[in-house]
């Protein structure tokens, strides 16, 4: 392989270092889609590699409002307590509050973003899922190489965004509001067999009792789905991200399920199937990328997805139009 350019041999330096300002930038660089961007960061990723892998990734999902981002805030200053470098990723593609995630989070996380052990990056603005998807694993991975030992990733649960965060990280925790019995009905399903560990947050004042019962109901139904990976259904935990209560045994569980699964091999089992995942996802999304930078595929989509719109020529077929247009050597329209 060559010699990293002099900006990404610089970068990594920055990087492994422990230079704020150099990961920022990093990850500025794997958001952007400019093709000699992408070339920089695919190489960035490739120098770092050796040096990633050793973090606790943990998943911190729920629907809107349940109290991530301040569960996140109480929870990364217990860990950096306890001696830990705590990096919290966002990802959120919604444009719900396109240009207010920034704001609205880091305002949560007042005391966790001021903290020299932490780093926070909210989600970038105004992308797809997949594209959010694939820079938040690439920004996981510029976080491990900058030393911190574990990374948060936030995601809102609605959509398929809990998935993408599930398929990127060892550990994946649904925080649920108390009361929430109809999400047991089936809306939540999906996203609760991705749970290895269930928090019910805002246990507190006249919510407390609610919440009790709200754990029972969730470990009843928990227990009749498809279980864990140990055969076991997800522990069901209560806790006050507002009051800090439950947050030293939220951390404990995590610890433990953590220490768990990798003595098994089951993070291993895991990341291998992840980093396959991830491998035919940036082969998809290249494709996808050379097919657009084409010239002659590039002037007939319009038309083809009008077509595809009113129904005068079916997906497949214009699928297969896109694809044979499209000229010989892909590479030669980087
Ligand atoms: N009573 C109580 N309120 C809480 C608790 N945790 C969060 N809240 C409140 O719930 C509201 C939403 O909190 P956030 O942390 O912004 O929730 P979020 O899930 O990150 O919200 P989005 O990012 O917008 O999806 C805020 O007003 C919090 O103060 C808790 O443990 N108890
Ligand atoms: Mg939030």
């Amino acid at each position: 392989m060559s010699a990293p350019t002099s900006t990404v041999a610089a970068l990594a330096e920055g990087i492994r270092g422990g230079d704020r300002r150099s990961l920022a930038q990093a990850i500025t660089l794997v958001e952007s889609t400019r093709p000699d961007h992408r070339d920089q960061a695919v190489e960035l990723l490739d120098t770092l590699l050796p040096h990633t892998g050793d973090s606790a990734r943990l998943g911190i999902s729920g629907s809107p409002g349940v109290g991530k981002s301040t569960f996140i805030e109480a929870l990364g200053l217990h860990v950096v307590d306890a001696g830990h470098r705590v990096a919290v990723l966002a990802v959120d593609p919604s444009s719900r509050r396109s240009g207010g995630s920034i704001l609205g989070d880091k305002t949560r996380m007042v005391e966790l973003v001021r903290h020299e052990s932490a780093f926070i990056r909210p989600s970038p603005a105004g992308t797809t899922l997949g594209g959010v998807a694939r820079r938040t694993r690439e920004a996981l991975l510029l976080c491990e190489a900058a030393g911190f030992d574990v990374v948060i990733v936030e995601t809102v649960g609605v959509g398929q965004s809990e998935t993408a965060v599930a398929d990127l990280v060892d550990l994946f925790v649904l925080l649920v509001a108390p009361g929430g019995g109809d999400d047991l009905q089936g809306i939540k399903r999906g996203i609760m067999e991705l749970a290895d560990l269930v928090v019910i947050n805002k246990a507190d004042g006249d919510q407390l009792a609610v919440a009790g019962r709200t754990a029972a109901d969730y470990r009843n139904a928990l227990g009749l789905m498809r279980p864990r990976w140990d055969g076991r259904a997800p522990e069901v935990l209560t806790a006050s991200a507002l009051k800090g209560d439950g947050i030293d045994t939220t951390w404990h569980t995590i610890g433990r399920l953590a220490s768990e699964a990798a003595t098994a091999g089951e993070r291993d089992r895991r990341r291998r199937r992840q980093a396959t995942a991830w491998m035919w996802d940036e082969v998809r999304q290249e494709l996808i990328d050379q097919l657009l930078a084409d010239p002659g595929v590039a002037a007939k989509v319009a038309d083809l997805e009008h077509q595809v719109g009113t129904g005068s020529v079916s997906p497949a077929a214009a699928a297969r139009a896109i694809l044979r247009t499209r000229s010989t050597d892909p590479t030669e329209h980087r």
